[in-house]
């Protein structure tokens, strides 16, 4: 904390609100007379090194913007119609603790689900909460198949034993100067655009580096033509949802033509002869007819990843989304795997949190150590979707989410009566079949929503709504991957809490334990600190983040080092101490424990019907730097930059459908209609459209039945459910339904 004519600058890092990001960079605040007036990124900072997003510059228009949240409120007319008028938070929690208790004396504590949306600051508070309620029922509601990032963590899991990221040295305090730090050859980018998503604990332009520092080349697996793809060696614009089947010929490519690591693959792999027999049903030429990639480009792609030294893979979203979307996370593991570029210099190296800290219990012996044998056995017990999906129970324990909403819906096997939403605007965000969402969650009996700003979800639902910080307005701290991080509160708005907060009052209301734990939330954050041996005033201290010392949460060659595994012997953390190709925790689950491809639910293939109706693959949701998800549209410096939302469509495409640039029109299937303005472009192929998710407009009316044009605007009303995946994990339909276009005759829709 430095002061320079009344202006204090508070180092700090960057997660959820604000910047509404995955996090990891390191910004600069500068406060003045209690205001935060202006932020700058940090250049010590190893993550970011002095950079900035467009949402974070314009952190103080979202701080101080007139419809900010900054009081509790309760619901005062009926659900939906609007009003609110505000309370005090001893009011709030006081009814929120009366109704929850209500709820867990009658029809017990499972009745009550706690919904999440993306991996903002609020895995640590939400389960808490849930834990010490006592529901197993922690969801991303409406997030179809649990489609984002499961899917790629349960197949690194059961095949490596661990999870992996792209190594661009981010777990080296003198990052691409580290001497242990090799470039990457080539960077295989699967499904993902990187510059502006930094997603998953990874900063997007981490890639840009390397290719201007290191001269890494590029490989673009991609529909469209982005910014990356047109920078590529090789850019392969496949058919959308047919990823699959183009990673098991690469595959096939790599294993017929001997192109893998045969001294790493015989040292440190089990299931390779079966893998080489499955990848022979995927030759390259059948590969073209699936994807619609040429079959040249298919392997030169592979060859060049194959026999670059390091190669790194970096994947994304469209993994997930995949139908099948945890075999295809497979497929690509073992593209890494066989190559032996797992665990070296600027491949992709295993990511354990930075000295072993998390932001809340994971493991099974933890939360039976916090929470008892008992309450963990109900919880397996009860958990939405646990007696159906193995991977439920065995893997991520959280409810699954289209079994969620049906269960809301029916009542059945148990009831759920209230829903705690934190950090999801599902209504215009998440929720594929969004009416079905809509209908089944007005049936509950108590919503609390806690959230930054009214929104359609709020609106719709909620009884009780609790202003939430910013991240320049609450204390936290941050572990995904690497450095280990805090957030120091630089200023205080309104009457905002941090997530933190909120939980650990409620958590404390709800279970007396918790009170006789903690004293305080910051007591909770040093206790989680404990393991990398310092504290939260300690880490302010030193600017607000520590990179992983050597050890387990360090790279590079642990499993030559015995680094991995409990028993300390080299090797994989997996039953065999190998990377499992053929995966035993697959078959535990029931599932192939060899990868394969299945088609899209629709497509021209597999519906060639409602193909000849609907003639377009829509791909939703491609990421843009200046929004997240449903926020920031309230926002002048980012909604200026995209006032409306657009559909990307080829020319020829436009012209055969008699459109033009600016035009208005719908997107239409049999599920419904959202309007859209045209944007002509060439980065689209001609069958295919590309449209941002997560509209609403703030500035239109709120109350029902407008809810700020949700239903005019929200793409997920056309996106199918439930999940299309054999797991349960993965195949939400958001870049793979078939749709039309019609043209809407009004100046605007
Ligand atoms: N600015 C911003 N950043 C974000 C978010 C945000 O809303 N805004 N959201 C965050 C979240 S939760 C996530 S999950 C990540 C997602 O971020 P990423 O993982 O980078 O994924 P997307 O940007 O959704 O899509 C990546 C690319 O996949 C392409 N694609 C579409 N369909 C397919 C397909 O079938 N196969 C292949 N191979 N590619 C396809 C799209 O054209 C797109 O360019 O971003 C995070 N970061
Ligand atoms: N069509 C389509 N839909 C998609 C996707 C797609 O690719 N295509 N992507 C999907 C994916 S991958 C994901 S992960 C989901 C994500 O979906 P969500 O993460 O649910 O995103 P939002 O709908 O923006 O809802 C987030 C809400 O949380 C609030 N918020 C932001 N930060 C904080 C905070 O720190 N604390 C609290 N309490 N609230 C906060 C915001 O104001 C906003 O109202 O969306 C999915 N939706
Ligand atoms: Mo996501």
């Amino acid at each position: 904390m430095k002061r320079d004519k009344g202006i204090q600058e508070f180092k700090t890092s960057t997660w959820s609100a604000g910047a509404g990001c995955h996090g990891g960079c390191g910004q600069k605040l500068q406060v003045k007379n209690g205001r935060l007036i202006k932020v700058e990124g940090n250049e010590e900072h190893p993550w970011n090194q002095g950079r900035a997003c467009p949402r974070v510059l314009a952190l103080t228009q979202f701080m101080y913007h007139p419809d900010r949240l900054t009081q509790p409120l309760k619901r005062v007319g009926a659900r939906g119609e609007g009003k609110f008028a505000p309370i005090s938070w001893s009011e709030a929690y006081d009814f929120c603790e009366e109704k929850l208790k209500a709820i867990r004396d009658r029809d017990g504590a499972e009745a009550v689900v706690f919904v999440q949306g993306t991996g903002r600051d609020i895995g640590g508070p939400i389960t808490f909460l849930a834990n010490n309620y006592g529901s197993p029922n922690v969801s991303q509601l409406g997030l179809s198949g649990q489609s984002c990032y499961t899917p790629r963590l349960a197949a690194m899991k059961s095949t490596v034993g661990d999870f992996c990221v792209f190594d661009a040295s981010q777990f080296l305090e003198k990052r691409y100067d580290d001497p242990a730090y090799s470039y990457p050859e080539v960077i295989l980018v699967w499904g993902a655009n990187p510059p502006p998503t930094c997603a998953d604990g990874f900063f997007g332009h981490w890639i840009v580096d390397c290719m201007r520092r290191g001269g890494s080349q590029i490989i673009c697996i991609e529909p469209r033509h982005t910014w990356l793809s047109s920078r590529a060696k090789y850019h392969l614009q496949l058919r959308p949802g047919t990823d699959g089947a183009l990673a098991l010929g690469m595959l096939n490519v790599i294993i017929q033509e001997g192109l893998y690591d045969q001294a790493f693959v015989e040292r440190w792999t089990v299931g390779f002869d079966r893998l080489r027999k499955r990848v022979q049903e995927y030759p390259p030429a059948r590969v073209a007819a699936i994807t619609w990639v040429p079959e040249e480009l298919i392997v030169a792609a592979a060859r060049l990843y194959a026999t670059a030294k390091p190669a790194g893979l970096h994947w994304g979203l469209a993994v997930d989304m995949a139908p099948e979307g945890t075999s295809v996370a497979q497929a690509l593991t073992h593209l890494w795997s066989i190559t032996g570029n797992v665990d070296i210099p600027g491949g992709n190296v295993i990511a354990r949190p930075s000295h072993g800290v998390t932001t809340y219990p994971y493991t099974t012996e933890e939360l039976v150590a916090l929470f008892g044998q008992e309450h963990m056995d109900r919880a397996s017990q009860k958990r939405i979707g646990a007696d159906r999906y193995p991977m439920v129970k065995g893997f991520r324990a959280w409810a699954h989410p289209d079994l969620t909403i049906e269960q809301i819906d029916s009542g059945k096997p148990y009831p759920i009566r209230a829903a705690w939403i934190q950090s999801a605007n599902l209504l215009a965000g998440q929720a594929a079949r969004t009416k079905f969402h809509y209908e089944a969650l007005k049936k509950l009996e108590f919503v609390v929503v806690v959230d930054l700003f009214h929104n359609p979800t709020t609106m719709a639902l909620a009884d009780i709504v609790l202003p939430a910080a910013t991240f320049a307005e609450k204390d936290s701290f941050r572990s995904w991957w690497a450095p280990l991080g805090v957030i120091q509160k630089a200023v205080q708005v309104g009457e905002c809490k941090s997530d933190w907060e909120i939980n650990f009052e409620m958590a404390r209301r709800l279970n007396p334990d918790v009170g006789r734990r903690y004293a305080t939330v910051m007591e909770l954050f040093n206790r989680r600190l404990a393991n990398a041996d310092t504290t939260f005033d300690q880490m302010v201290a030193r600017g607000c983040w520590a990179m992983p010392p050597e050890g387990a949460t360090k790279p590079y060659r642990r499993h030559e080092r015995g680094l991995l595994r409990p028993d300390g012997s080299p090797g994989f953390n997996t039953p065999s101490g190998k990377i499992e190709l053929w995966s035993t925790a697959f078959e535990g689950w029931g599932l192939d424990p060899l990868p394969f491809y299945r088609e899209p639910a629709q497509s021209p293939v597999s519906t060639p019907e409602l193909f000849a109706k609907y003639p377009l693959i829509l791909i939703s949701g491609s990421r843009i730097s200046t929004l997240f998800h449903s926020e920031h549209r309230m926002i002048p410096w980012l909604r200026e930059k995209h006032p409306d939302p657009l559909v990307d469509i080829h020319p020829d495409t436009a012209r055969d459908s008699g459109l033009r640039e600016g035009d208005w029109v719908y997107i239409e299937n049999d599920l419904g209609r959202v309007r859209r303005k045209v944007k002509l472009s060439l980065t689209v192929h001609p069958q295919m459209i590309n449209t941002v998710h997560g509209w609403w407009m703030p500035e239109e009316e709120g109350a029902e039945p407008h809810l700020f044009g949700v239903w005019s605007y929200q793409i997920n009303q056309l996106i199918p459910g439930p999940q299309e995946s054999g797991s349960g994990f993965g195949g939400g339909q958001y870049k793979t339904t078939l749709v039309r276009l019609s043209r809407i005759n009004e100046e605007k829709g």
